[in-house]
């Protein structure tokens, strides 16, 4: 699937706005076909952004069930005679679209997009009314996962991960058209041969009969540097300007379609960072480079619009992470809108691109208040699950792949690793994700309670991502024995050969809360504890990175660890510095 964009044959309508909407509490919508008309006893719901939080309303806030928009749209009069395609760039958790009266698409799964061809279902220069039931239950089978329970106080939505369960229609909707013969697929590959660079790229097309595919490659300033022709080849380039961390160079792959009369029947513009990424031992280069990550572990989070993508506070961040130091951070703990990678890839930002498997370890359930449940049998994490999770890997690798900030998957976030059913859950997905990119190293996230000499499913990794609260869940207000145990277990880790990414450390911080005697919760304590986890990396070779948990505080369901939600951000929920980010960009900006 290629993304929504405008070109000399490519036209789009962008549905951001205030769309139609009605929560479904008695799951009636469906039968009743709500769809077949304008949606009665409807509220205003802007899109892209999470429901939860819009409505001053608890009922609203923590609903869980279907939920529906509707929008009018008028296809544009130009689009007489073209393909027609409505694209969503997410629905969270899953999703059923009409057009009109016909069901055009479904899918699973809450941060990636799908579409479906809608010409025979509308008219240019006519209204057509676009329905979407939206869906953010979680069960066992759902990645992430969580359960129904019956409770007191009614039915409640319980899962395993510490954020909250926004959703909604995240991410921008567009409508677009294309002609009828059309590229479907572009896939590049990078890599470099002295001053050279070398392009592989492999294209596929649909209806487009005996069309000649070309390519022109094309650097910054708009200069072509190389020519190709058929669905697949290769370019090189001279004295490449590579893509490097802090440098987001980006070329310009044109890929066309030629009809037999030499009409151009399709063009689309594939950006390309032209770099490599190897594993070395216990090195992880970019470009043959030692690579070391400074940055964050972040979360698509803000308040009012929840997890609903927003231009503004993207750039924002980006110009925090600028200040801060910080090289990189990881989509913890689902694939980030599309506009985040592209960003990404134009400042020079490293990314670890994460699917949404978060949760799957029921020795956390306790935390989240929910009891007794075994990670993997066949009524919980089972075959089917992990289905679910290999479609949502296929889907991430299909999306990012191109992406040059790009350099890691992370296929799941803390699972349950100990046992030999956890060993045989993600054998296959490691050998998968390989399958589909064997250009990018595979890793996954350890958590703490499955440390160095326990973990069966680390043997899978091209790298070691660990997250460590010693000092914080683990000898709290101890750091001395804090920093003990963790130098311990890291030399544990580092004596497997492969690098150690630190993908999570970090103390919750009431921002203001200060304290002479360094009392945890206060902005010195989380100062202190930083600290305390450089002087143990600083003393390992193989930690080739550490990624503070978390870049700004986050919301969570409510607990009794939680106040007003996760309190380890660097920056406030609205982006104000806590006393670590200034200790940390002392750290991470040689300038500073
Ligand atoms: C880790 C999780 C992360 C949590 C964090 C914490 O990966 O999602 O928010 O701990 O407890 O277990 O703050």
């Amino acid at each position: 699937m290629l993304r929504p964009q405008d070109s000399a044959t490519r036209e789009r309508k962008s549905l951001s706005g205030l769309w139609r909407f009605r929560l479904d509490g008695a799951g009636e919508g469906r039968s009743a076909e709500w769809f077949k008309g304008p949606l009665a006893n409807a509220r205003e719901m802007a899109v892209p952004a999470s429901f939860n939080d819009i409505c001053a309303d608890a009922a609203v806030r923590d609903y869980f069930g279907d939920v529906w928009y509707q929008t009018v749209v008028r296809v544009p009069r130009g689009w007489d005679g073209q393909r027609v395609v409505l694209h969503f760039e997410s629905a969270t958790h899953r999703a059923t679209a009409w057009v009109n009266d016909a069901e055009v698409v479904s899918h699973e799964g809450g941060y990636t997009p799908f579409e479906a061809e809608v010409t025979e279902h509308v008219r240019a220069g006519e209204e057509a009314r676009i329905t979407v039931v939206v869906n953010n239950t979680l069960s066992f089978q759902t990645i992430p996962p969580g359960v129904i329970e019956d409770t007191p106080d009614g039915k409640r939505q319980r899962y395993f991960h510490d954020f909250f369960n926004y959703a909604g229609l995240h991410r921008p909707v567009w409508l677009y058209a294309t002609g009828r013969a059309h590229l479907t697929d572009v896939t590049v590959v990078t890599g470099l041969d002295g001053a050279n660079g070398t392009i592989e790229y492999r294209t596929e097309a649909e209806d487009a009969g005996g069309a000649e595919v070309r390519v022109v490659l094309r650097d910054a300033d708009g200069v072509e540097v190389a020519t190709g022709s058929g669905p697949s080849g290769r370019l090189t380039v001279e004295n490449v300007h590579r893509w490097a961390p802090g440098d987001g160079y980006l070329y310009d792959l044109e890929v066309q379609l030629i009809g037999d009369a030499g009409d151009l029947l399709d063009s689309y513009h594939q950006s390309v960072g032209v770099r490599t990424v190897v594993v070395d031992g216990t090195r992880f280069l970019i470009n043959g480079e030692p690579f070391y990550f400074t940055g964050f572990g972040k979360h698509e989070d803000f308040p009012v619009i929840g997890k609903g993508h927003n231009d503004a506070f993207l750039v924002h961040d980006f110009e925090l992470l600028k200040w801060i130091g910080a090289n990189s951070f990881r989509t913890s703990h689902y694939p980030y809108a599309e506009a985040v990678l592209d960003y990404a890839d134009r400042q020079g930002v490293v990314v670890i691109d994460e699917t949404a498997a978060v949760g799957l370890n029921m020795g956390l359930a306790g935390f989240f208040g929910t009891q007794g449940y075994t990670t993997f049998s066949p009524e919980t994490v089972n075959d089917q699950t992990r289905e679910v999770h290999a479609q949502a890997i296929r889907e991430l690798v299909a999306r990012d792949k191109n992406h040059p900030s790009v350099v890691l998957w992370s296929i799941a976030n803390e699972p349950e690793s100990e046992s030999e059913a956890a060993e045989r859950y993600f054998k296959p997905l490691f050998e998968l994700t390989r399958q589909l990119d064997p250009t990018r190293p595979v890793g996954f996230v350890n958590f703490m309670s499955h440390p160095y000499g326990k973990c069966r499913v680390s043997q899978f990794g091209d790298v070691v991502m660990l997250n460590r609260y010693y000092g914080w869940y683990l000898h709290n207000d101890e750091l001395n024995a804090a920093e003990l145990v963790w130098e311990e277990e890291l030399k544990g880790w580092a004596s497997e050969g492969k690098p150690i990414l630190v993908t999570e450390y970090g103390a919750d911080t009431y921002p203001g809360l200060h304290s002479v005697t360094t009392q945890p919760w206060s902005e010195e304590y989380q100062v202190a504890y930083l600290d305390m986890n450089h002087r143990v990396f600083d003393r390992i070779d193989a930690v080739v990175g550490e990624h503070v948990w978390n870049f700004a505080d986050f919301a969570t369901t409510s607990g009794i660890v939680r106040v007003g939600g996760n309190k380890k951000g660097v920056f406030t929920r609205d982006r104000q510095p806590k006393a670590a980010a200034w200790a940390l960009r002392r750290r991470w900006r040689r300038d500073g």
